[in-house]
């Protein structure tokens, strides 16, 4: 049944099936206006919740008075942690197995805290309301640098006994979380004793924050007739938000129905729950009226979960002649006020035991301490699954140090490093199972493709020439090797808040031969109704463009523990293609019925199953859809619906080649990026369209990170960037041109091989982007730069190397 004849291959092309640049559906109302996003939400009688946020970052709250602000016309409530705390709710649990504060309670431990809420007619009356509130407060000493919050005698939880463990075992002092551990310390601290070359490095990653354009917010509405609360909402975890709010509030879990509706960008910023969503669901229940709550720009940016913020000190080791043996990191990690990072229960600083990277390392150790200081909480996978966007960085500018350490070519000591196609599935030190990869078929595709010696060749020119003041530009050649760790996961090792991370697909074939399909994830911008409708069309021969996608309404999805990490493909979309069999073994005994064979004498091809040996004997998915409705069919139940929860076997493990051409001006800092190529390796590709526009996405956010996007303090705990005017975000005009290219190794394990893909040009930008930089100024004695790398930075890296003359 394989051959392709000119009618068979008409037909594959008519399912817009895997592999099909198939236009994105859902652009047809995006680009006409017609989104349909929380605030555009209006129910009548609604109400607008607004807070009062601390203006500092440590202090004690002596006082509230609501009066004033009670007086002001249309104002109905104003909610303190006083009228929450009789209900259990002035704190609530975070994702990470501490506990927050929804209102301050006693004290505010970060710029912007939730001090009241503020319930009003309309908006703006709410916010004038926010201004009457008088909050009285004595200022205490603050603690913006994790190693000092380490050695301070100031205490910032003074709700938790110091002397007891936290949710991730033992705590050495009042502000600090959790140690978490990897590897073999011991035989990596022989390793480190007896090797040839030891390179050793602090790497920061700087905080930031993911900033969609459409901020956080939420609709609540309690109807008291019906005992229904309906929550719409931001929401990239759908289900895991309803069993939240049924466990915190003691509202049925049936009596909630939890809407996300179409999301303006997520990049990991709404998967927690905010103090946001607990204050307007108990305003709903207290005022009976629906309540609104929409950040602005500001209260994202100072409130909501930020990213990063990872002191990794690396040591590694290897021989002269450039194979690794060894690799040590201690990461301190600032968590802010509270812990409220996002990552699976079991691993409280995420995948960062990715961190060996592409290399086959032998023997590796890491530890992290989780850190209280008083900045904003979060600890959010900003495009990352869980921290590994953290890991690249930190392993890829090692390898940076190290070739300078044995100076070499950091192309080369990559190439002798790589863990070799024959060695998949490969354990790592740090206790992964990598499912598969091929390495150096990506670099050498990748350095052939930018012409590496050649650059090479102009940059030492171009340094010569330096030297001689005949230019003042320099040349970096930023290189990366990423490799990923998505698609969590097994639920006997990945779960969140006790909830295991399967994902989940829910098949409806309609009689007349199209199909609605629901699933646990949820979109915000990707192109779920577009690829999953594709990976259905493939697997039961209906065309992608009869088959709705439907996803983000508990009441009628099934369970799923929604988007974030890249998982969306690699769990849902492997529970669509399971659904999708299912309904095709269903399928095949109709066919064989009506074509009065075995069961076993029918095979499916395209979009029908046909009799083996006699071609034209089939019959179409669209008459077997018809059959299952109209037909009695002896042992087969009517109807044609399959329901799939997939709990993958393992995570994937993709990974790419980048490399950033970029010129740097020595006297303004400023830079130009004149070539970034981008190899991608996601396994099979459902929609390469869509999968390009994932990479230009995600090397723009990139290209933010490394080259000024920040989320920074003052010493008071003054959050510096809490603006567009501040805080780095692209236009067209700062972003480059990309190229992009591809090699495909499928996964093994994943029903039609995909591997996740979203964050994989954040993960791997990111030290491209930044090893350029560094790479300009190597010539020069250049070793480490913490990011972002902005003009000033840059011009400060020349001045420190004495360039200014
Ligand atoms: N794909 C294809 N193929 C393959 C893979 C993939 O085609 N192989 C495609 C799919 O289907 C979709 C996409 O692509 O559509 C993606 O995918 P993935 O990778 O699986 O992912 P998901 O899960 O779906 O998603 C998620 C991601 C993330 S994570 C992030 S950040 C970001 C990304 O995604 N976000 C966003 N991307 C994006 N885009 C947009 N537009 N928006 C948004 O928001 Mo996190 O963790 O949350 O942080």
């Amino acid at each position: 049944m394989n051959d392709m004849t000119p009618e068979r291959e008409e037909r594959v092309a008519g399912l817009k099936g895997l592999g099909c640049s198939r236009k994105r559906v859902e652009d047809a109302r995006f680009t006409q206006g017609k989104g349909n996003y929380v605030d555009d939400l209006k129910l009548p009688g609604m109400l607008h919740g607004d807070f009062v946020r601390s203006p500092y970052a440590h202090a004690r709250v002596k006082s509230i008075n609501t009066e004033a602000a009670m007086a002001l016309d249309g104002v109905v409530a104003v909610l303190t942690a006083a009228d929450l705390a009789p209900l259990g709710l002035h704190w609530m649990p975070t994702l990470a197995g501490d506990k927050q504060m929804v209102l301050a309670d006693g004290k505010v431990l970060f710029q912007g805290q939730e001090v009241a809420y503020v319930i009003a007619r309309d908006r703006y009356v709410a916010a004038d309301a926010v201004e009457l509130v008088e909050v009285e407060y004595e200022e205490l000493p603050v603690l913006t640098d994790p190693f000092e919050a380490l050695k301070s005698d100031v205490v910032l939880r003074e709700d938790l006994d110091p002397a007891a463990p936290g949710a991730h075992g033992p705590r050495k002092h009042h502000n600090h979380i959790f140690t978490w551990e990897a590897g073999d310390k011991t035989a990596t601290e022989q390793v480190f004793a007896e090797a040839d070359v030891v390179a050793e490095e602090m790497i920061y990653y700087h905080r930031t924050h993911p900033c969609p354009l459409e901020t956080c917010g939420c609709v609540a509405s309690m109807d008291k007739v019906n005992g229904k609360l309906t929550l719409w909402g931001t929401f990239q975890a759908p289900h895991a938000i309803r069993t939240v709010v049924s466990l915190i509030s003691g509202i049925e879990e049936h009596n909630i129905r939890v809407i996300s509706p179409d999301i303006g960008g997520g990049f990991g910023n709404k998967v927690g729950a905010y103090a946001g969503y607990v204050c307007s669901v108990v305003a709903s229940i207290v005022t009976g009226q629906p309540v609104k709550w929409v950040e602005d720009r500001m209260e994202n940016l100072m409130t909501t979960a930020f990213a990063r913020d990872y002191w990794m000190q690396g040591k590694i080791a290897a021989t002269k002649e450039g194979k690794i043996t060894g690799l040590w990191c201690h990461t301190t990690a600032d968590h802010g006020g509270f812990d409220a990072c996002a990552d699976p229960t079991k691993f409280p600083a995420g995948f960062m035991n990715i961190c060996t990277g592409s290399y086959d390392i032998p023997t590796a150790y890491l530890a992290v301490d989780g850190v209280y200081t008083n900045k904003a909480p979060g600890g959010v996978a900003y495009r990352c699954s869980f921290r590994v966007t953290e890991a690249a960085y930190f392993i890829e500018r090692m390898i940076e140090v190290l070739a300078i350490e044995l100076k070499m070519d950091a192309a080369e000591l990559r190439r002798i490093n790589f863990i070799r196609k024959d060695q998949f599935p490969y354990q790592s030190a740090l206790g992964w199972e990598y499912d598969s990869g091929d390495y150096h078929t990506a670099w050498d595709k990748a350095l052939t493709a930018v012409g590496y010696d050649a650059l090479r060749k102009e940059q030492a020119e171009r340094v010569e020439a330096f030297k001689r003041g005949e230019t003042r530009k320099l040349l970096g050649i930023g290189l990366t090797h990423f490799t990923e760790i998505v698609g969590a996961g097994p639920v006997k090792n990945c779960d969140i808040l006790g909830l295991g991370m399967f994902d989940s697909c829910e098949i409806r074939i309609h009689p007349t031969g199209s199909a609605i399909a629901r699933l646990g994830t949820i979109s915000q911008g990707q192109g779920h109704a577009t690829t999953f409708a594709q990976i259905l069309a493939s697997e039961i021969g209906i065309p992608a463009d009869s088959i709705t996608i439907e996803e983000g309404d508990t009441d009628t999805a099934p369970y799923g523990l929604g988007t974030y990490g890249s998982r969306s493909t690699p769990v849902a979309g492997a529970a669509s293609a399971m659904a999708g069999r299912k309904i095709r073994a269903k399928a095949q005994m109709i066919a064989a019925y009506l074509l009065e064979v075995h069961d076993d004498d029918v095979e499916f091809d395209v979009d029908r199953f046909v009799v083996k040996g006699a071609p034209e004997r089939f019959k179409t998915m669209k008459e077997i859809a018809f059959a299952a409705y109209n037909q009695a069919i002896p042992g087969i139940e009517p109807g044609l619906e399959a329901v799939s929860y997939y709990d993958p076997p393992n995570m994937t493990y993709p990974f790419g080649a980048y490399i950033c051409v970029m010129e740097i001006d020595v006297d303004t800092g400023e830079h130009q990026i004149r070539q970034f190529y981008a190899l991608d390796d996601c396994g099979t590709r459902i929609n390469p369209m869509i999968i390009e526009g994932q990479v230009h996405g995600g090397l723009t956010e990139a290209l933010a990170i490394a080259m000024g996007q920040e989320i920074a303090y003052d010493d008071m705990g003054n959050c510096k960037t809490g603006t567009l005017m501040d805080f780095f975000l692209p236009t067209a005009w700062e972003t480059p041109h990309y190229t992009t290219d591809h090699t495909v190794t499928p996964s093994p394990h994943h029903p039609i091989g995909a591997k996740g893909v979203g964050e994989s040009p954040n993960v791997g930008g990111v030290p491209a982007f930044s090893n350029a930089v560094h790479d300009a100024f190597r010539a020069f004695g250049l070793r480490q730069s913490h990011m972002p790398h902005d003009h000033w930075r840059i011009w400060k890296i020349a001045d420190d190397l004495g360039l200014h003359g």
